[in-house]
């Protein structure tokens, strides 16, 4: 287990008997897993590590852990060559041993940093429709230190959408206001492709039932909210241009209104349910390469 690093915030740690530390304000002392979920985005996955290349002189501990799904295009192939090149010394290849879907990916991604010691993950999706810039400068000014949830928003005042139709733009709002009134909590997207989570939240397990696939998302949020995690959301821009998108509007929502009804009847028994199609006692993956300053040649 790799040794933590101090906490600015931490009152655990008695000074007194230290050389006098000067702790900088800021994410100097985070250290953040950057989750990157990619499944059958061989064209977007290079533009999305390549740009990862800003957070190089970014003064918190940034490392990247790219799950492919068991693609069936060249995604791990191009992830490899992509990851190899990009600057940030700290890089992780992992394969999933069988396709989890988008839930089952995260479950192995904050699994992952539990294992690993680290405090905070960031999901940012690898179709490359939004960018790490957007929550950067909320990083910056330690905008995460009191929160269990930093949502990306698509909906929101400040976030712009490029290539979605009214009728999709519509539809999300719409049910953003539905769980926001269910939930008693506002909600600005119940699940874009940029978030910073809490790592410690989830290891008691809480989300482990939650549905595999694409909605996995939408319990998260429920069971975020029903749990008194505090959570807050922060406008991004999204765009959709050469992604295939696998959200299908009218199945989805007729998912969501099943997943409300049974949100409405109980929220316990919604948080204790298994939402799961294929239940699994685990989610295994396989350390396909690791790049790591250590192993750097001198
Ligand atoms: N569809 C799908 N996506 C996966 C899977 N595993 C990881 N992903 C990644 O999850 C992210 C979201 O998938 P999308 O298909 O774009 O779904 P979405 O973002 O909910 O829907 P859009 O709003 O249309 O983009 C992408 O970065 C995928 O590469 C999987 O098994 N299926
Ligand atoms: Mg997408």
């Amino acid at each position: 287990m790799p040794t933590f690093w101090p906490s600015a915030t931490s009152s655990n740690v008695d000074l007194a008997f230290t050389r006098p530390v000067t702790y900088k304000v800021g994410i100097m002392s985070d250290r953040f897993l950057i989750f990157v979920p990619a499944y059958n985005c061989e064209n977007q996955v290079p533009r999305v590590i390549a740009d990862l290349a800003c957070l190089t002189d970014e003064p918190g501990k940034f490392a990247i852990a790219l799950i492919e799904n068991r693609s069936t295009d060249s995604t791990l192939r191009r992830a490899e060559a992509s990851l190899d090149a990009c600057p940030l010394p700290d890089k992780l290849l992992i394969q999933n041993d069988e396709n989890y879907n988008l839930g089952g990916s995260h479950k192995v991604a904050f699994d992952f940093a539990r294992a690993e010691g680290y405090e905070y993950v960031i999901v940012l999706h690898g179709d490359d429709q939004g960018s790490i810039r957007d929550i950067l400068p909320l990083l910056r000014k330690g905008g995460h230190r009191n929160l269990d949830a930093l949502l990306g928003a698509r909906f929101m005042k400040g976030s712009t959408l490029q290539g979605y139709s009214m009728l999709r733009t519509w539809a999300n709002v719409t049910f953003n206001l539905i769980f926001s009134a269910v939930a008693g909590k506002r909600f600005y997207d119940l699940g874009s492709g940029l978030n910073l989570f809490r790592r410690s939240i989830f290891d008691n397990g809480f989300h482990l039932k939650f549905a595999d696939n694409l909605t996995f998302n939408y319990y998260l949020v429920f069971g975020l909210a029903d749990t008194g995690k505090r959570l807050a959301f922060f406008p991004i821009n999204w765009r959709e241009d050469d992604q295939i998108s696998n959200a299908k509007l009218f199945t989805q929502g007729i998912t969501m209104l099943k997943m409300l009804g049974q949100r409405i009847r109980s929220k316990q028994a919604f948080l204790r349910a298994e939402h799961r199609i294929t239940p699994r006692s685990s989610y295994p993956a396989t350390v396909v390469r690791r790049w790591s300053p250590s192993e750097d040649p001198a």
